[in-house]
């Protein structure tokens, strides 16, 4: 991690770049006791693991961006909703915010949302929490309830999130989300299903089709407005029919709840999330009169497969050799990106003796290696993993492979980001290298 020593007063650095740490002057530096964002000082305390790196991308709105293909993706969403949803008076149904602070309590990411207090989501591992009391939001699921409160029935919420994830071509620590809810009322489930019908039951009995308080008849209904409305949209984004699948899942805060998977590169990407919402949420949030779905779906993976973009770090590249291809006015124009030339990639394996003192996962050297060496880093994989018999020492072995999107990287540049992170190893994990 990068980090101010208060002692010296100077910039951000490298523990092993610290002057006054390595003169061994100052003592062990210590971080500032605050993290700083948008003008909003937040205490740190055992919890803080969110790292400048990360916070360097607030800010980005990749989907705020007039020519980018992920707020091309988030318009196309919307117009969708906008073109398909018209009320009574010819006014759109559903409302769009793409604005909020991504900043948000740990109420709002998990509580409200029925997340058990030890659900794995809500490691340190997973997520980049500022404090034990606020993290930089892991879904935009996060604002559902609040919205719901304020009195929403429709609206769609695009932001960017933020997950101590594994690295490959599909996967990056932040990205971008947009959820949508629906509520309906009495008279709005009998307009979708064409005469009267009853939304809920008292002493009903939860299984694999429905919720306790819903009847059968209701969450059927529900069901299949979601998933067909899904499906057009998905269809009307990629200008046809494409294969898909619906798997089944669990999240705590849908019941049924399914995944949506289309064909991509030979296998099957997931690309969204969704279900009927918990009538308890809902009921906490002030509108238990009405029956709701809900989804949740990621901007990237439907912008690599719509613009053949063959991997998820391009779309935080600055570099014109990407932006001018998608500098067109009109989000709907067909366009397939023309990778600028492909560069080889370098290979480059560490291994190190976890530390004994304090918890570690494989996560904590993830951001390590990305705070090092940035988006150069394409993939990292534990490659061995070795306990010793004697000591019960554990060492893990990850291979690194780099990669440059724009150009091609010498062995030497590779060399000083690997002996930076060798050292930051040390310094950082109090891990020791093999
Ligand atoms: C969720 O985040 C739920 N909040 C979705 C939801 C909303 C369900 C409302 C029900 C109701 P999940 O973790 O599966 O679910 O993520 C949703 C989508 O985000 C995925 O399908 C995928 O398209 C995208 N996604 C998830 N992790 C990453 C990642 N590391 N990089 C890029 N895209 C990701
Ligand atoms: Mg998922």
């Amino acid at each position: 991690m990068l980090f101010r020593c208060l002692n010296c007063r100077g910039k951000l650095q490298l523990l092993s770049q610290c002057r006054g740490y390595a003169e061994g002057i100052q003592g062990k530096p210590k971080l500032e006791p605050f993290v700083s964002i948008n003008n909003v000082d937040y205490a740190r305390d055992n919890y803080t693991n969110v790292t400048p790196k990360i916070l360097s991308y607030l800010g980005r709105n990749l989907h705020r961006e007039k020519y980018h293909p992920i707020s091309f993706v988030k318009r196309r969403i919307e117009n969708y909703f906008y073109k398909n949803f018209i009320g009574r008076r010819g006014n759109p149904m559903f409302s769009m915010h793409d604005n909020l602070n991504p900043v948000v309590s740990v109420e709002s990411n998990f509580d409200n949302l029925l997340i058990p207090a030890d659900h794995v989501s809500r490691q340190k591992g997973d997520c980049y929490y500022i404090n034990k009391n606020y993290l930089l939001r892991a879904h935009t699921t996060a604002h559902q309830f609040d919205l719901i409160k304020m009195g929403l029935d429709h609206f769609i919420v695009t932001g960017d999130v933020y997950r101590r994830d594994e690295i490959d071509s599909t996967h990056f620590p932040v990205f971008h989300q947009s959820d949508a809810v629906r509520l309906f009322t009495r008279e709005q489930l009998a307009a979708v299903a064409g005469h009267e019908i009853e939304p809920f039951e008292l002493n009903g009995i939860e299984n694999e089709e429905k919720q306790a308080q819903h009847t059968l008849e209701a969450s059927k209904l529900i069901e299949k407005e979601l998933k067909s409305t899904l499906l057009s949209l998905i269809f009307n984004i990629f200008g046809g029919e494409m294969p898909h699948r619906w798997v089944d899942v669990y999240f705590p805060f849908t019941h049924p709840s399914w995944e949506l998977e289309i064909e991509h590169n030979g296998t099957w990407m997931e690309v969204l999330g969704c279900g009927v919402m918990r009538q308890d949420i809902i009921k906490r949030a002030g509108a238990g009169d009405r029956i709701c779905w809900a989804f949740g779906m990621g901007l990237e993976r439907l912008a690599m497969h719509l613009y053949k973009i063959p991997d998820i770090r391009l779309f935080w590249s600055k570099d014109s050799g990407f932006l001018s291809q998608f500098n067109v006015d009109d989000p709907n124009v067909n366009i397939t990106y023309k990778p600028v030339s492909v560069y080889p990639q370098l290979t480059n394996d560490l291994s190190f003796w976890l530390p004994v003192d304090r918890e570690y996962c494989s996560n904590d050297f993830y951001d390590l290696v990305r705070d090092i060496g940035g988006n150069i880093v394409e993939q990292i994989n534990l490659v061995d993993e070795f306990r010793h018999p004697k000591t019960g020492k554990v060492s893990h072995c990850y291979r690194i492979v780099y990669r440059h999107m724009e150009k091609t990287l010498t062995q030497e540049e590779v060399n000083e980001v690997h002996f930076k992170l060798r050292q930051a190893v040390v310094d950082v994990l109090n891990g020791a290298v093999r």
